[in-house]
């Protein structure tokens, strides 16, 4: 009798063993922060948009985030695939609901269709918000004026938007530069023999000339390219130095791998290389973000795929100095390979991937897009976003059921915003064939309604004529005992971008102390603040501003 009992003890501990997580994020462990709770309003907010296409628009579906009427709420710019590119203002009263009023974009219907993404950056410095489009065909570069008005400029910033299909862009203001570099990243060469496989065509460089305007007359070609949906200029060693992360879809190169370029001014790109100890990845590469959650300049990366989903830190049994990485996504519980709701457990898709502290309890969280390339069989077709809170137990733990995420959709591209201006993140995901999503983050749910999550500080950089907008500065922030570390960046998730206040969450904090590394590495003094309020940080001013939001139904303000 014993004996049976403890063959039967043994055969459930090896049936439980069988069935045991293989990975530490199955293992479910107390979350104990707030989980926001998001409402979708898209259709209520003024926004009917899809992104639509066939094979050449499977990827894309991006949106650019930034304010073009100097109201200092972000307005949207949403590539349409085969559909038009819209152009959304936002109306949207403080800590109201979300709503926007559609507007025009000057340009011939033909170049407002295949559009794949969208990235906002001031390339002439005049103040005036710039867009980069990218598409199937010619990228263009809109101008931008006064009141939500562009223009093309391909032909004043000599620009050569090429016949190819774009799908990546990241930029930075190299050195003593007046005006940005800007990288775009191809797709599949679809001309050459053999298309689509190993046929990809060659990334593109466009340093800057010229002093009166920009003048990118003379692009580089970044050989050899790997069919990328993804960059970012990243200063990885923390060298004061930008070098150029690049996100490869392994379905199409042949022989290629993840990349990351050295980039230093005045010389011609270089791949940095395995005697070097970067180590060959083969993934599908859709999207890329950083964060720096030890503070120390060594940013950890975030790569979107098909099933598992890459976190890389530096690799510290690595020589110094050698761009060697380690994948620490399922012991940090962000893999999120496959649907966590749901019964389709094939694995999943994902694309656009941010940081953010969308639960303003001070730990970084990750919000990712996720959605079927088109219907392949062998990947989940319902596919929820994630929603990975940061713990912490310092691992990320899956929200986005619970926070109200979790809807059917295609995701693509997405915009991680605070639209409302009342320090809590909202979400807006572009759907492939479907409707765009737009998330309104309400705050934590309670019995009696809703209570607004952590403190927070949203801070908007000058850095005077030239990169304006503080693109490569990093703005570090204590509060309290923490310090919190984000760098100012256009580039990276998928074929999306944003501009505009970068947004802290506090915890219990009311008050913190912000000091700016400026982008040519000169370090501010610093500006102490009060929490939940937006933030104006002037290079060279002894004290930070604050920008109030007009108060809920002052229409005057909202013209
Ligand atoms: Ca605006
Ligand atoms: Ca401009
Ligand atoms: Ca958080
Ligand atoms: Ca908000």
């Amino acid at each position: 009798m014993k004996k049976t009992v403890s063959l039967l003890a043994i055969a459930g501990i090896c049936n439980l063993s069988a069935l045991a997580p293989v990975h530490a994020e199955d293992a479910p462990a107390p979350f104990l922060s707030d989980v926001p709770h998001f409402q979708e309003e898209a259709a209520a907010a003024g926004i009917d948009h899809q992104y639509t296409g066939g094979w050449e628009y499977f990827v894309g579906g991006g949106a650019a985030s930034f304010d073009c009427n100097g109201d200092r709420k972000p307005d949207l710019m949403l590539a349409g695939g085969t559909s038009p590119l819209a152009l959304y203002v936002n109306r949207s009263e403080t800590g109201g609901a979300l709503k926007f009023e559609k507007a025009a974009i000057d340009l011939p219907d033909k170049e407002l269709k295949s559009v794949l993404g969208a990235y906002p950056i001031d390339i002439d410095n005049d103040g005036y918000i710039d867009v980069v489009l990218l598409r199937l065909g010619e990228n263009i570069i809109l101008k931008g004026g006064p009141n939500c008005t562009f223009e093309k400029a391909n032909r004043t910033f000599a620009f050569d938007g090429g016949k190819e299909w774009t799908v990546a862009f990241a930029a930075t203001w190299e050195k003593d530069n007046k005006y940005p570099t800007l990288a775009f990243g191809n797709y599949v060469d679809r001309s050459a023999p053999g298309t689509p496989f190993g046929t990809c065509s060659d990334n593109v460089l466009a340093r800057p000339a010229g002093n009166d305007k920009p003048d990118y007359s003379n692009p580089f070609a970044l050989h050899p390219s790997y069919c990328s949906l993804s960059m970012l200029f990243t200063d990885w060693n923390h060298s004061g130095q930008d070098s150029l992360r690049v996100a490869n879809d392994r379905q199409y190169y042949r022989g290629g791998q993840e990349q990351l370029w050295q980039v230093d001014p005045g010389r011609p790109p270089r791949q940095y290389t395995a005697a070097e100890g970067w180590a060959a990845l083969k993934i599908w590469g859709m999207g890329i973000a950083e964060a720096d959650p030890k503070g120390n300049g060594l940013p950890e990366y975030f790569i979107t795929s098909m099933g598992d989903n890459k976190l890389q830190v530096l690799d510290e049994d690595a020589d110094e100095g050698r761009p060697a990485y380690r994948d620490i996504a399922y012991e940090k519980g962000a893999a999120a390979y496959r649907p966590y709701t749901g019964d389709d457990h094939r694995p999943s898709t994902a694309w656009h991937v941010q940081f953010a502290d969308i639960n303003n309890d001070t730990n970084n969280d990750i919000f990712l897009s996720k959605g079927n390339v088109e219907a392949m069989p062998e990947f989940a077709a319902s596919d929820p976003n994630n929603l990975l809170l940061g713990g912490f137990d310092g691992k990320f733990h899956e929200k986005g059921d619970e926070a109200g995420l979790a809807l059917p959709g295609k995701g693509r591209g997405a915009i991680v915003e605070d639209f409302n201006n009342d320090g809590m993140l909202d979400i807006l995901v572009v759907n492939r064939m479907q409707k765009a999503a737009l998330f309104r983050n309400l705050g934590a749910k309670t019995e009696w309604g809703y209570r607004p999550l952590g403190n927070w500080t949203e801070i908007e950089l000058d850095n005077g004529p030239v990169n304006h907008w503080g693109l490569g500065a990093t703005i570090n922030l204590r509060a309290g005992t923490l310090t919190q570390v984000q760098r100012v960046q256009v580039g990276g998730g998928h074929a999306s971008g944003h501009i505009g206040f970068t947004h802290f969450g506090l915890g219990v904090n009311e008050r913190a102390v912000i000091r700016v590394q400026w982008p040519d590495g000169e370090w501010s003094q610093p500006y102490r603040i009060f929490a939940n309020q937006h933030v104006v940080i002037k290079r060279g001013k002894t004290a930070a501003q604050y920008w109030f939001p007009p108060p809920a139904g002052d229409h005057q303000a909202a013209k």
